[in-house]
């Protein structure tokens, strides 16, 4: 059975709402990387990086949420994997997340949470870029439910897991109502009940899976 490495973040979230969208079987084993478990050498044997998400399914590693997310929906032929117009858009909208809104959103949660000599400067100039690229987010769900041919994929999976922290980051849907209405439409998504709930459950730390 497919092995789902993770623990309570951003990007395992996605991986888990992937899963249990496509109904993929899998075991979730957690990683505490607050203790350090990413860096344990059985970890590191299977991301050098020592980063979660990863995948082992038959043999086959990958790391990268984004990376995992495309194998999971074309595994599992879900969404919108099979046109080559489609994924040309799926894929432009997995590379911006990875290397915009992404490490936009981690500077904002690492300046307003986890810094321990606080930067006003840092802080202000990363709200205000994640900002934008909430605005650029909305432009684009104008006149669309869903990012890639109004149809819910792992583009939607992978833009919504930062989006679903905006309150906590101290940033704000309320003039981006085209986002604020995607994200509450992917919330009431039965596999997004029952990823969010699992990962704020206090037990993830007991390997177990959501209930059917
Ligand atoms: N680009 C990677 C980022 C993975 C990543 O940054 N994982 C963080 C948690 S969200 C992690 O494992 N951090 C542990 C560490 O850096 O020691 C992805 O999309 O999977």
């Amino acid at each position: 059975m497919l092995k789902f490495y993770g623990y309570n973040t951003v990007n395992s979230l996605k991986i888990l709402m992937c899963l249990l969208e496509t109904g993929i079987d899998y075991d979730f084993i957690p990683i505490n990387i607050r203790k350090g478990e990413q860096h344990n050498s059985h970890f590191r044997a299977l991301n050098p990086a020592g980063k979660v998400p990863v995948i082992a399914d038959k043999g086959h590693i990958l790391a990268e949420s984004n990376a995992i997310l495309l194998y999971l929906a074309k595994k599992a032929n879900w969404g919108l994997t099979k046109s080559a117009e489609n994924i040309d858009i799926i894929n432009t909208w997995l590379f911006y997340q990875a290397s915009s809104q992404g490490p936009y959103f981690g500077q904002v949660e690492y300046w307003s949470a986890i810094a321990k000599a606080p930067n006003a400067d840092a802080l202000t100039h990363y709200r205000s870029i994640a900002q934008t690229s909430i605005a650029y987010l909305n432009r684009h769900l104008e006149n669309q439910n869903f990012l890639c041919a109004n149809v819910y994929s792992i583009a939607d999976i992978a833009l919504f897991a930062w989006i679903n922290e905006c309150d906590h980051l101290g940033l704000s849907l309320q003039k981006d109502h085209n986002v604020a209405r995607w994200s509450e439409t992917i919330k009431q998504r039965p596999a997004t009940i029952k990823a969010l709930d699992f990962f704020d459950n206090k037990s993830i730390f007991v390997t177990k899976k959501p209930t059917e």
